[in-house]
């Protein structure tokens, strides 16, 4: 049992808006649509609509002496009227299919050689690509307007990334020596809000994860505490991440229909696993507590109350090699029944 017990002034994750309760896991559908439904009409907006077809072309594949010669393919995502992105794919050697990290941060560079090459040795593929050719971070003048669509008023930033993340797992369908029934995403920060936002919404996912993530992210509005980025904060500085409604709620968090848990409970019962550092005070990791005790509600509701976790490491703002470790520790758990390793269960004790 973990310590905590959930919040109590976090909007009630069983509460229809009829007035009605949750009280089986038959229940839960419906309310789950009504809390996706809240999440994306004030907080992210809709995610763009799914192309009418998709190809994901391999355009090279490259041998990779440095990395046991693991296999990189260059892939191009075509969406036809929607554009196009580009996927690198790095492959173990030897038979696959493999299941596979994917990871919307190809603007920065936190999965250098050394964490590639550790995923690889683990028998992982890992997938990247980089958000900002499908939505710009800050949005940029002279765009063409297919990109420009989705980062108008109606599609976020942050919708706009998770539905990059979908397109991916589109294309890695496409590709025999991925095993698609184990699919992981992990975004950093930013990244992060995307990737929550993407396995909450995509049943294909099967562990969601999100590093350092913070306001709008695995973090709580309701208890920022001195130091952590706020929802006034946030919305100031990234009007463009979020739906315009959200807004309206800087200073009033107390009064949003909404926290959250909503998010984490919407990936609930595939595997969630959040990341944070105790020394990143603006990614609010004591608030993250409660979200992720008050989430746990709807996992114990559909039986699988293990399969939501989150993991503290001490140390600041950063995607380190630990914190793919630890995703990988917890994929084995989730993707391929391995037992939770002993050393993982201390990290709980050094919840805030
Ligand atoms: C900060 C922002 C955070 C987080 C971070 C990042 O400036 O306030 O919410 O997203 O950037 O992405 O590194």
């Amino acid at each position: 049992m973990l310590p905590g017990s959930p919040a109590p002034d976090l909007p009630d994750l069983f509460l229809f808006q009829d007035g009605a309760r949750v009280h089986t896991a038959q229940d839960w559908p419906r309310r789950r649509r009504e809390i996706q439904s809240t999440l994306l009409t004030l907080q992210y907006g809709p995610l763009p609509a799914v192309p009418d077809a998709l190809h994901c072309a391999v355009l090279h594949v490259a041998t990779l002496r440095r990395m046991d010669n693991a296999q990189l393919l260059s892939c191009r995502i075509d969406m036809g009227g929607d554009g196009a992105f580009m996927l690198r794919v790095f492959m173990p050697t030897g038979a696959g299919p493999f299941p596979v990290v994917l990871n919307g941060d190809g603007c920065w560079h936190y999965a250098d050689d050394g964490v590639i090459a550790a995923m690889l040795r683990r028998r992982y593929a890992f997938a990247q690509f980089n958000r900002v050719e499908v939505a710009p971070d800050p949005p940029t003048a002279g765009l063409d307007a297919k990109t420009e669509a989705k980062t108008s008023p109606a599609h976020g930033a942050i919708a706009a990334w998770a539905w990059a993340y979908q397109r991916a797992v589109d294309a890695l369908q496409q590709i025999a020596q991925v095993d698609c029934t184990c699919i992981a995403v992990v975004g950093h920060s930013r990244g992060g809000k995307a990737s929550l936002l993407a396995g909450a919404t995509d049943p294909r996912i099967m562990v969601t994860s999100a590093n350092n993530s913070g306001a709008g992210g695995a973090g709580c509005w309701r208890h920022a505490g001195p130091g952590v980025e706020t929802l006034a904060d946030i919305t100031q500085a990234f009007p463009d991440w979020f739906a315009p409604a959200l807004q309206d709620y800087a200073g009033r968090e107390f009064e949003l229909p909404l926290d959250q848990h909503f998010l984490k409970a919407l990936v609930a019962p595939r595997a969630l696993l959040t990341t944070e550092a105790l020394g990143d005070l603006w990614a609010n990791p004591a608030g993250t507590w409660h979200t992720h005790v008050a989430a746990r509600a709807a996992y114990q509701l559909l039986g699988a109350e293990d399969a939501c976790r989150v993991a503290y490491r001490e140390g600041g703002h950063d995607h380190s090699p630990a914190d793919w470790d630890v995703l990988l520790d917890h994929c084995d758990v989730a993707l391929r029944g391995a037992a939770l390793k002993p050393a993982l269960h201390h990290v709980y004790a050094l919840a805030p």
